[in-house]
């Protein structure tokens, strides 16, 4: 620093200025330790450092509307509407407010006394760190009448505040330009700065937050405001999801000082989407507001559960049960907030836990009582929630049993002698009738069989969980030897092929359906590998004298019949009701019998469109699409 650029402060030439300038210079030296980084994410920090103090003094009851302009020379202008920032003299220092604020490290926020109740204080550096990485600053601070103004030099003032102009409203406004020696790049990116104002107008409800990019040639320009606040960010999340309420659940409360305000809405969807937010930053890594949050949610839904009968005794929905399908907001203003974590996006103080436990205990509670209908979704959603993991659960011991100790295979199978899965198939069938004449018929050499129980699924009230939780799909996880979901390891399989054989009637497509949708969703790499097949039975035997054959429809009956010639009286027909009317002899012969049979390899359109028509049909999407359905049962070799 030279004399020259000191020469403004009327002879304080002191101790406390040299500290201020060292500290700027400081800044100059190691920018990242102020924001974070000098690339796009550091520049970007400017912007908010600003925007958080306008946003502080709108927390305080004063500013309305906050407007953000980045201009075509990379400069960026802040304005607020509040009391503009204090002008006075600070006698300690012997230099103005205005000119502490952009000058003193961790000034921000923080100056003023009794200023704010709260404030986004992560950053805390505000306007000094600002000031200090930009080419130029400028502030002009509207209060009292009168305009006052001040400018800077990579942070060094270029005089004392001054009085510019008469004042007709109060507020401050800063325009900087971001040192291109300390920056990567001073190419704001316009999406992401509405994207984050975006977030600050939901946030903070009522207040107008605007943005315009001047580098265009046609400006871009947005205007925020929301008077919902998170209620209608909610919604916003929500925005192509299928609620499963229309009205969000919002509550909010002051207590022992923290602010805290609540927004949920359930979705017909199965992901868990809860933002949570501390004095409006986004705390990534949760922390105590959120624990309470959870806390209090299960515990309301459990207590409510019980009392109104959803809930038998001894039964208990966990969190995840009550979070399936939840976007939720919650976000708390507190007087010091502790930020912890590795990137120091979690929120410490343990009293935001308590707080917001008690405020989501009391007033979702009340809600529920007052809307006992959303009470009954809510609640069935979560049972619902609780089965499909205790299924899963049970079927992944079900696995890992089976691959630690591969003696213990279900009784029902009929296994094949060989333990070479390269040469072992397994017959899927429906039925124990089936099932008897296919352990006969086989060759148990290398053909394995797991007859299913061939009870008919009623679509309309199954789920997904409760086909887990059959002993039919457990009896295959088990046969197979590969586990399933996440675990599920095709190095371990069993059978190279699996066949699903089921009879040619509706019944029949039903549980193919069913067993193609089990496959897509939890043992995907056997459809994506082409191990599932689809064995095709006939329909008839036509017999005239000593011949015969088989038809699979009846126009091929019809062909077979011209093929082999004579009268009709000739022809003995048989209708096959099912596998099981067929003797052994003749299921070998038509469906088992390597050299004869025909198989039909499943491929992974078969799957999604068995998979799309069960969640249709079981109800998982709101809007059915029979067209879809009819559509593509047909080629998919599916009825419905
Ligand atoms: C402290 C006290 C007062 C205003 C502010 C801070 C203030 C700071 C900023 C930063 C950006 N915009 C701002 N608006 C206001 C006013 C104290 C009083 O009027 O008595």
């Amino acid at each position: 620093m030279s004399d020259k650029d000191l020469q403004h402060v009327d002879g304080a030439y002191d101790d406390s200025q040299i500290q201020i300038l060292e500290g700027l210079e400081a800044v100059r030296v190691r920018p990242s330790m102020y924001i974070g980084s000098t690339s796009l994410v550091g520049l970007h920090h400017l912007i908010s450092e600003i925007v958080d103090n306008s946003i502080d003094e709108a927390l305080a009851g004063y500013a309305t509307h906050i407007e953000v302009v980045i201009h075509k020379d990379h400069s960026v202008t802040i304005t607020d509407d509040g009391r503009g920032m204090p002008v006075g003299m600070n006698e300690k220092l012997g230099i103005s407010t205005v000119e502490v604020i952009h000058t003193v490290l961790h000034a921000g926020g923080k100056f003023g006394g009794g200023g704010y109740k709260v404030s986004g204080g992560l950053h805390g550096v505000g306007a000094s760190v600002v000031n200090a990485l930009s080419t130029w600053m400028k502030v002009e601070v509207s209060r009292e009448g009168k305009v006052h103004t001040q400018e800077f030099r990579r942070g060094i003032p270029q005089g004392p505040l001054k009085i510019t102009g008469e004042a007709q409203h109060t507020g401050t406004q800063s325009t900087f330009l971001a040192d291109a020696q300390i920056f990567d790049t001073l190419d704001y990116d316009y999406d992401i700065l509405a994207a984050r104002l975006r977030e600050l107008a939901f946030l903070n409800k009522g207040l107008r937050i605007s943005i315009t990019e001047e580098r265009e040639e046609t400006p871009l320009h947005e205007t925020f405001c929301y008077e919902g606040g998170i209620m209608e960010y909610v919604e916003f999340m929500n925005r192509n999801k299928e609620p499963l309420h229309s009205k969000v659940i919002y509550m909010e409360a002051v207590l022992d000082t923290m602010e805290v305000e609540l927004a949920l809405q359930y979705t017909a969807g199965f992901v868990e989407n809860i933002s949570s937010y501390a004095n409006n930053i986004v705390t990534k890594e949760g922390g105590m507001h959120l624990e309470g949050f959870r806390r209090a949610l299960t515990k309301v839904l459990n207590d409510y559960g019980k009392r109104f009968g959803y809930i038998k005794d001894g039964d208990k929905l966990s969190g995840e049960d009550v979070r399936e399908g939840l976007t939720a907001i919650v976000s708390v203003k507190l007087q010091e907030p502790q930020f912890e974590g590795q990137t120091k996006q979690k929120l410490g103080n343990s009293e935001a836990r308590t707080v917001v436990d008690q405020i989501t205990t009391e007033k979702l509670s009340e809600y529920l009582e007052e809307n006992p209908k959303l009470g009954k979704q809510i609640l069935e959603k979560g049972l619902m929630a609780a089965r499909a993991r205790e299924a899963a659960r049970k079927a992944r011991e079900i696995s890992r049993k089976s691959v630690l100790e591969s003696t213990t295979l279900p009784g029902k199978l009929s296994d094949c002698r060989s333990k070479d899965p390269k040469e072992c198939e397994i017959y899927l069938v429906e039925g124990d009738s089936a099932g008897g004449t296919a352990k006969t018929g086989r060759d148990s050499h290398f053909q394995a069989v797991l007859p299913l129980r061939g009870k008919i699924i009623n679509v309309e009230k199954q789920r997904l969980d409760r086909i887990l939780s059959s002993d039919s799909i457990q009896n295959m996880v088990a046969a197979f030897g590969a586990g399933v979901g996440n675990e599920f390891d095709l190095e371990k399989l069993r059978y190279d092929r699996i066949i699903i054989m089921t009879d040619a009637d509706v019944d029949g497509a039903h549980i193919r359906t069913l067993l193609l949708t089990f496959f897509y969703r939890y043992m995907r790499p056997l459809i994506d590998n082409g191990h599932i097949y689809m064995a095709m039975p006939p329909l008839y035997k036509v017999t005239k004298g000593k011949q015969h054959r088989y038809a699979y429809d009846d126009e091929q009956k019809e062909q077979v019949m011209e093929e082999m010639g004579g009268k009709e009286s000739q022809f003995e027909i048989q209708r096959y009701k099912g596998l099981g009317e067929m003797t052994e002899h003749q299921l070998w012969e038509t469906t088992m019998d390597p050299s004869t049979r025909t198989l039909r390899r499943a491929n992974v359109d078969d799957a999604k469109v068995a998979d799309e028509i069960l969640t249709i049909l079981m109800g998982e999407k709101v809007e059915p699409r029979r067209e879809f359905i009819e559509k593509n049962a047909n080629k998919a070799n599916i009825d419905v």
